[in-house]
């Protein structure tokens, strides 16, 4: 029997990815996206056109509990990965509410409407390393207490406490993925690698002569999105439902990233990169670092990317498509 899958956020950088991992594997794949998508679908869909007509896409809003219960009505899921979200951290400390009630009510709306209507069916959350926040132990693991810095990442400790809740309250097969930083050549431009990347690609191609950045000592535990998704995948396939952490296990610094991106071009980050106080944040995660142990043992899951081939690939990819004049 072929399976059905939901993906919300089907149009962001993992949702890509996700379609295409479930498309090879013989899934039925359907997508919630917004509205408006439809009316601009070359730019709204730029990183699902590939695989546009191998998917099903459903109109529906995270802001909006009878625009997800009219999709889950007319048909019945095997699993459901919900990725959308207001994923942008910074974007959080500017606009909190409209965060929470994409993050918060939409979780809680999706889950919701899931009980009455297909309870049987699978769900996947998107957890994230920025509810560790201020760590507190190293490196963090499933059982590490929250301690998040941001209005995302509260959001993100309310959407993983919900989908704990309905697995404890109402028996549903219900997991977070307890997600580190992952990127990829999709990354959206405002996240700091993908703008590192296009500076580099810029700087090198003559047009950009500097590359303004926030703190450069802020250490990520950076891993390919394109390994991360069969973990959420691999998540739903289990007997019992549980939470993970999928992360590389080891920490590098926005600095390094500069350094490794710009030194792949035959350049000095130091030549480039100015420190620009805009991009500091309020309260700042400064040390992230991943302990992947019991997804490795219990998934068996393992990444096939570097630190080096990451920044090689993101690179790569920004200088081939702006040499060519695209703009992605
Ligand atoms: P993106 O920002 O690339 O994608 C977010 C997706 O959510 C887009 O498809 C976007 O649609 C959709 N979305 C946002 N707001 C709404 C809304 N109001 N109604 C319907 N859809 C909406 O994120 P990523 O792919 O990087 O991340 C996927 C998930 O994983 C997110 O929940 C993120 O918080 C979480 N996460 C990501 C990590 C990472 O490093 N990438 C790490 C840990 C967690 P549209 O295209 O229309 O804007
Ligand atoms: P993050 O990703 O906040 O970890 O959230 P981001 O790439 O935005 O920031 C990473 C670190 O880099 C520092 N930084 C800058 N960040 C941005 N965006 N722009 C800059 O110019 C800049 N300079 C320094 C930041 O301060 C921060 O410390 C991502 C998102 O995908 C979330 O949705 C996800 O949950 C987490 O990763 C895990």
């Amino acid at each position: 029997m072929t399976k059905k899958a939901l993906i919300t956020g089907i149009t962001g950088q993992d949702g890509s990815y996700l379609a295409e991992h479930l498309l090879v594997m013989g899934y039925e794949v359907h997508g919630l996206v917004r509205r408006v998508a439809f009316e601009d679908p070359e730019r709204r869909f730029s990183r699902i056109r590939h695989v546009l007509q191998d998917v099903q896409l459903r109109p529906a809003s995270l802001e909006s509990f009878s625009s997800m219960f009219q999709v889950l009505s007319r048909e019945k899921f095997d699993e459901c990965y919900h990725l959308a979200a207001q994923s942008f951290v910074a974007e959080s400390f500017d606009d909190g509410f409209s965060t929470f009630n994409s993050n918060i009510n939409g979780t809680h709306y999706l889950l919701a409407a899931l009980r009455q209507l297909n309870p049987d069916c699978r769900f996947y959350f998107a957890g994230s390393s920025e509810m560790f926040g201020k760590v507190r132990e190293m490196p963090q693991k499933e059982t590490t207490p929250f301690h998040p810095r941001s209005p995302y990442g509260i959001s993100k400790v309310a959407g993983f406490e919900l989908t704990r809740n309905y697995r404890e309250a109402y028996g549903m097969f219900c997991c977070s993925g307890i997600l580190f930083n992952h990127e990829g050549p999709r990354r959206g431009h405002e996240f700091v690698t993908r703008k590192i990347s296009l500076g580099v690609a810029r700087v090198k191609l003559g047009k950009a002569k500097e590359l303004r950045i926030g703190n450069l000592e802020a250490r990520r535990d950076w891993g390919h999105a394109k390994d991360y998704v069969p973990a959420m995948h691999l998540m739903l396939q289990q007997d019992e439902p549980d939470d993970y952490v999928v992360a590389m296990g080891e920490t590098h610094s926005v600095r390094e990233f500069c350094e490794a991106a710009f030194s792949h071009v035959g350049l000095n980050y130091l030549d480039y990169v100015l420190e620009d106080p805009q991009f500091y944040r309020p309260a700042e995660v400064d040390l992230l670092i991943g302990d992947a142990s019991k997804a490795k043992t219990k998934l068996g899951w393992e990444p096939t990317y570097t630190f080096e081939t990451l920044v090689k690939e993101m690179v790569d990819s920004d200088l081939e498509s702006h040499s060519r004049g695209e703009r992605s």
